[in-house]
């Protein structure tokens, strides 16, 4: 049977697939749960420095289709994320800790305390799209490249960035640069397709509260967004920066389509707060199989195989 492990930046993933920041990852026993599922890793609810509650409910609400969030960030602060640490790491598999300060000097703080902890990986997650009167920091090159230079000062662990949704070649390329001037070392792609709505016609309503009913959009909506991601950054750095797909991923062959496109391994948002944590068992299952009948050993063997269409 191929192996559906990965290798990141020296960091062992027992499975390629794993939880996305923000899916079933705020309390400790969301955690607990992660550790003891099949999860190729434990990915941290993106941290802030004080707990939050975050926005009015209901904030979250699914369709056939996929998810539509405006969580506004809740989560415990990371000093609580830091004491949990040394049982997380209990369960053999890396710890990913993500971060978006609300004040300036938040992220430094974030990263070197969790540095300081031994953190596996760090995420920075420029692309929350749920707090008010605070734009998405991936569409602001600039302001981005500023931040990851300082995130960079406070470690030498493997740090990421968790990045928007992007839909023109020019912020690409535009981006690519910034992650290269600034030596991050990993990518996730994509966050939620921010300021989508639901409606409900029978009603004449919004779905979720905050916001004006306005959230980030996910799962199956998102998949074609999602791929498209993973494959521009795959053709622009994947030589240099390992990425971590995420949008859409239901079944095996989603993860599959993922790893074609250049991803080293796949995030699972909405379909864990769906399913729950046994999700994984079966995508790894699923994706051995899919694996094998296409001939590939491994993960990294199928990794960016996709072809071209011949004219
Ligand atoms: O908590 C959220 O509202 C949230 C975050 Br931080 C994020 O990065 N992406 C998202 O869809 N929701």
């Amino acid at each position: 049977m191929p192996t559906v492990a990965s290798l990141l930046k020296g960091i062992q993933f027992p499975s390629a697939i794993i939880n996305a920041a923000g899916a079933k990852d705020v309390s400790r026993a969301d955690l607990d749960a992660l550790g003891a599922s099949a999860s190729g890793a434990i990915v941290i609810k993106t941290a802030t420095v004080e707990h939050r509650d975050g926005n009015v409910t209901p904030r979250w609400t699914t369709d056939e289709m996929g998810s539509l969030n405006s969580m506004g960030l809740p989560n415990l602060g990371y000093q609580r994320y830091v004491e949990y640490m040394p049982q997380l790491k209990a369960y053999g598999k890396p710890l990913i800790a993500s971060v978006s300060g609300v004040n300036d000097g938040d992220n430094e703080t974030m990263i070197a305390a969790y540095h300081a902890a031994g953190v596996d990986m760090v995420e920075v997650n420029l692309s929350c799209p749920n707090i008010a009167g605070k734009g998405q920091l991936g569409y602001d090159f600039v302001a981005s490249k500023a931040m990851l230079e300082r995130c960079r000062a406070q470690t030498d662990k493997p740090m990421g960035v968790k990045l928007p949704p992007y839909l023109d070649n020019y912020h690409f390329e535009a981006m690519a640069e910034v992650l290269q001037q600034t030596n991050v070392d990993f990518i996730v792609t994509i966050n939620s397709i921010g300021n989508a709505l639901f409606i409900d016609p029978d009603r004449e309503m919004k779905l979720i509260a905050p916001n004006s009913g306005f959230g980030g959009l996910g799962g199956r909506y998102v998949k074609p967004t999602a791929l498209a991601n993973v494959h521009k950054f795959f053709q622009l750095v994947g030589d240099q920066m390992p990425i971590i797909g995420v949008g859409g991923v239901v079944s095996g062959t989603d993860v599959f389509e993922h790893i074609l496109a250049g991803a080293s391994a796949v995030g699972v948002g909405t379909q864990l707060v769906n399913e729950g944590p046994d999700v994984f068992t079966r995508l790894n299952a699923e994706l051995a199989d899919v694996l094998a009948a296409h001939g590939y050993d491994s993960v990294e063997a199928a990794r960016g195989q996709l072809r071209e269409l011949a004219a």
